[in-house]
């Protein structure tokens, strides 16, 4: 009983060693910079090392929330080793300590492997490390039998032998009066524990908490990003009202800056100073080419509408949104540097390591592949790249959409390899032709005629058709909404009768190129699902 109790305590204190040195370390990477967090950059190391598939399920199962979910896990298991941590700590010191100790080396190996890691950078994890050690040897002590509380077990086990019994003369009657005094010291003791384990753990939990919501370099440049002002596109783009069929439930053929997609590969949102940021153009050219915030924003800015989906969307899933995006064609600063005989690729980084290859092609022909600054009428928001990132129609985001991108590498697919091909993925990722039913829902519908909206998108190519089935029954034209470009979805509906009872509703697009939305199912990996999106309905 007092064993398992003590065994308790002892993983308790463990765990809020941890606590307060992860707390601890995550304050110092605020002061310090966002990206050296203890916790972030294990999980970011985590993120670099998991297979496909095991990616692929985390967003399928926690969608957006996926990295929300892998800092749990990590917390989860960090608390468990800090428990082991503990009761180790109890039993053979100082092996417990050596145990938090090491835990505080691998953060600060995983921060010193990230890619915009500072020479600080370990700071952040080795204070942890070395905070939990302290801690963790202070609650130790208190929890230690201590000679007095060892010559209370031995008295009221009833082998009286110890300094006190030793000077015989304790008579029967005092006997209590005495033991008093030293019960009071481990009971003492245990309160101790109680308060400073109690108070490292909250003081752990609420720096990190602080830490995580306010970081210094993070606020300054959020501020300058609210007070910038973007320039006028020398080109503004066009989105005629026959886009937007406004049809309730439909996504809007424009998707508002907070319900755009979102996928990346960053656990901290890097927050990029424009004024440090700049673009470097090498490799296979004829001349380097750099390239600054301000020079970028003197050029001559185009605004283009287009569609970006990612290779993970399944069929019917919502991985997929269009903005209005305001930047400068890539072509242009291609032709700067000279894109050598040979070079096939353009291999591009994020300023957190991230890298996607390019078709060469897909960068200098026609297409409106920029460097972007600006999204719906806003300087990009940080999730979306702040303060550039690149938009490549046609193309899914693993192998064009570089957000926070700070080099471009001309280089052939011979000699390089990116993010995600390096874990299976094709090397070449068109966006394949879908389309979507986004009304009715799956579920419950009102029997009689009904509106089925939706929809399709190739971008690059263009959507010439989109037909819908209901059962068995024929293929029905659906009303195509104006384009605004072949790199935009298009909106479609159809009005249908849906008698009482059960339907699937099943829909298919037909490209500007004339290609027939495939049936054939496939899933993500490694070029992007097919077939034909289903909504099964019970009309009553
Ligand atoms: N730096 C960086 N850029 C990135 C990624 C990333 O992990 N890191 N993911 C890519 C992928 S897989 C996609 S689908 C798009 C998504 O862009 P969005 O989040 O703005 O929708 O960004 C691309 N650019
Ligand atoms: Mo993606």
């Amino acid at each position: 009983m007092t064993g398992r109790r003590d065994a308790l305590r002892a993983s308790w204190a463990g765990v809020a060693a941890a606590t307060l040195g992860v707390g601890a370390g995550e304050l110092l990477a605020a002061l310090l910079s966002p990206t050296s967090s203890p916790v972030a950059s294990v999980g970011s190391a985590v993120i670099d090392r998991v297979p496909g598939w095991l990616k692929d399920w985390a967003i399928s199962v926690f969608g957006t929330a996926d990295k929300l979910a892998l800092v749990v896990l990590i917390g989860l298991v960090l608390a468990a080793l800090a428990a082991v941590a503990g009761l180790t700590e109890s039993r053979r010191p100082p092996l417990g300590s050596v145990v938090l100790g090491l835990l505080g080396a691998l953060g600060a190996l995983a921060a010193l492997t990230r890619a915009d890691a500072g020479s600080l950078s370990v700071l952040p994890a080795a204070v942890a490390g070395l905070v939990a050690v302290v801690a963790l040897r202070y609650l130790a002590r208190l929890l230690a039998p201590s000679p007095v509380a060892v010559l209370t077990a031995r008295r009221e086990a009833g082998s009286a032998v110890g300094p006190r019994e030793a000077s015989s003369d304790v008579g029967p009657n005092e006997t209590e009066s005495d033991v008093g005094p030293t019960v009071a010291v481990t009971e003492y003791s245990r309160r101790r524990f109680l308060l400073a384990s109690l108070s490292m753990a909250a003081v752990g939990a609420v720096a990190a908490t602080v830490a995580t919501l306010s970081s210094a370099a993070t606020r300054s440049v959020e501020a300058i990003r609210a007070a910038l002002r973007l320039p006028r596109a020398a080109t503004p783009a066009t989105v005629p009202a026959q886009a937007e069929l406004g049809i309730d439930g439909l996504a809007p053929v424009l998707t508002p800056n907070e319900d755009f997609y979102r996928i990346d590969t960053a656990i901290v949102v890097p927050h990029i100073d424009p004024a440090d940021w700049s673009l470097r153009i090498h490799g296979l050219v004829e001349r380097e080419v750099t390239l600054t915030w301000d020079e970028l924003l003197a050029l001559e800015l185009e605004e283009s509408v287009t569609t970006l989906s990612c290779v993970s969307n399944q069929v019917g899933g919502d991985l997929v949104s269009t903005a209005t995006w305001l930047g400068y064609p890539i072509r242009e600063l291609l032709a700067r540097a000279g894109p050598l005989e040979g070079a096939d690729m353009v291999l591009s980084t994020s300023q957190d390591g991230f890298t996607a290859g390019t078709p060469l092609e897909a960068l200098t022909d026609e297409r409106e592949a920029i460097l972007a600054v600006g999204m719906n009428g806003e300087p990009l928001p940080f999730e979306h790249g702040f303060p550039v990132r690149m938009v490549v129609p046609g193309l899914y985001g693993y192998v064009s959409a570089t957000k926070w991108v700070v080099d471009l590498e001309v280089t052939r697919f011979e000699q390089a390899r990116a993010y995600w091909t390096d874990r299976g993925w094709d090397e070449l990722g068109p966006i394949k032709l879908q389309s979507r039913i986004d009304v009715p829902r799956s579920g419950d519908v009102a029997a009689g005629r009904s509106v089925v909206a939706g929809v399709a998108w190739q971008p690059h190519t263009g959507i010439d058709g989109v037909e819908v089935r209901v059962d068995t029954g024929e293929w029905l034209a659906a009303d195509l909404a104006r384009a605004i470009n072949a790199d935009t979805w298009v909106q479609w509906s159809l009005p249908v009768d849906l008698p009482a009872g059960e339907h699937t509703i099943q829909c298919r697009a037909t490209s500007a190129g004339g290609e027939v939305q495939t049936a054939e199912l496939a899933p993500p990996a490694p070029n992007g699902a097919s077939g034909w999106h289903v909504v099964r309905v019970r009309a009553g």
